[in-house]
């Protein structure tokens, strides 16, 4: 069965499932595991979401918490918002922008600043109030998927079926966030690679990432750079780009709309060649892998 998703339309673009978006990524934070520290000045910041859109990014995701699994450094809303509202305003009409945080206080002024997304590594687990905040707003939601919080989250890697179950805790999240007021539409899916889970449960994951269409949302996978490329290869954060590459692919295979990488214009064609293949299988009958 093909699942049918709306389209999204933000006041840039329109998203729309006849290909894959690609989510760059701006973290304005001192300790990101990936890219930390290099983009913390405003400026700099503002710069490098320019060089993103202008090497393709159809969206960025900004950020001003790290949420690296062990040991993020917890930041207040004041510290979040002093980091990420002048990138907001520096990159609002210049590319549709997602706002990367779970404190609802934090969506809020980032969409009255001019991002258009939410996207929540907890799926409104840890400030429900957020999903509220994007009600109200009209905003598009990514809902990830995490166990606890991302600072204890080693101790919840703990699944019997790690795809099944992320896949019934992404279902509740969808209903919370639909009670709360945000169209089922509007919201987007994400595995949380990473976030409570070992290398082979992200693996699972992205093996078996079809399974996930059956939520009827639209799939935003979050691979890039991350530690279990780190494990498989035994590279450097800064040379995991070819293995982001590879996951990428396998994501867009198994059906992700939307992947969200650091580096955009090294991911550029692999996501092009995997997504035109995809293409190829989108429709046949049976194919659960492919939006229409
Ligand atoms: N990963 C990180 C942060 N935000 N958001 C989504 N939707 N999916 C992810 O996988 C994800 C995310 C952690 O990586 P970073 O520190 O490089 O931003």
């Amino acid at each position: 069965m093909v699942v049918e998703l709306e389209p999204f339309r933000f006041r840039r673009v329109s998203l729309d499932y006849s290909r894959t978006y690609v989510m760059g990524v701006v973290n304005v934070t001192p300790d990101s595991f990936s890219d930390g520290g290099q983009f913390q000045h405003h400026e700099v910041a503002i710069a490098r979401g320019r060089e993103l859109a202008a090497q393709g990014a159809d969206l960025v995701d900004v950020g001003g918490e790290s949420t690296r699994p062990g040991d993020p450094t917890p930041v207040s809303a004041v510290e979040e918002l002093a980091r990420i509202l002048p990138v907001i305003h520096g990159l609002r009409d210049v590319v549709t922008l997602s706002i990367d945080t779970y404190k609802a206080e934090v969506a809020d002024a980032a969409l009255v600043a001019g991002a258009e997304i939410v996207n929540d590594v907890s799926g409104g687990a840890i400030d429900p109030e957020l999903l509220r905040v994007a009600a109200r707003h009209g905003a598009a939601v990514v809902l990830g998927h995490l166990r606890g919080r991302p600072q204890g989250m080693a101790e919840q890697a703990v699944y019997d079926d790690v795809v099944r179950e992320v896949k019934a805790e992404l279902e509740e999240r969808i209903a919370r966030a639909v009670e709360a007021g945000v169209p089922r539409g509007r919201l987007l899916v994400d595995p949380g690679l990473g976030f409570g889970k070992t290398a082979a449960h992200n693996l699972q994951l992205l093996g078996r990432l079809a399974e996930l269409r059956a939520l009827g949302c639209a799939l935003v996978v979050g691979a890039s750079r991350k530690s279990f490329l780190g494990k498989l290869t035994g590279r450097a954060v800064d040379a995991r780009e070819l293995a982001t590459a590879a996951a990428d692919t396998a994501a867009i295979l198994h059906g992700a709309n939307v992947v969200r990488v650091h580096d955009v214009a090294a991911q550029r064609d692999a996501v092009l060649v995997a997504d035109a293949i995809a293409r190829q299988v989108r429709g046949a009958p049976g194919d659960e892998g492919r939006a229409p």
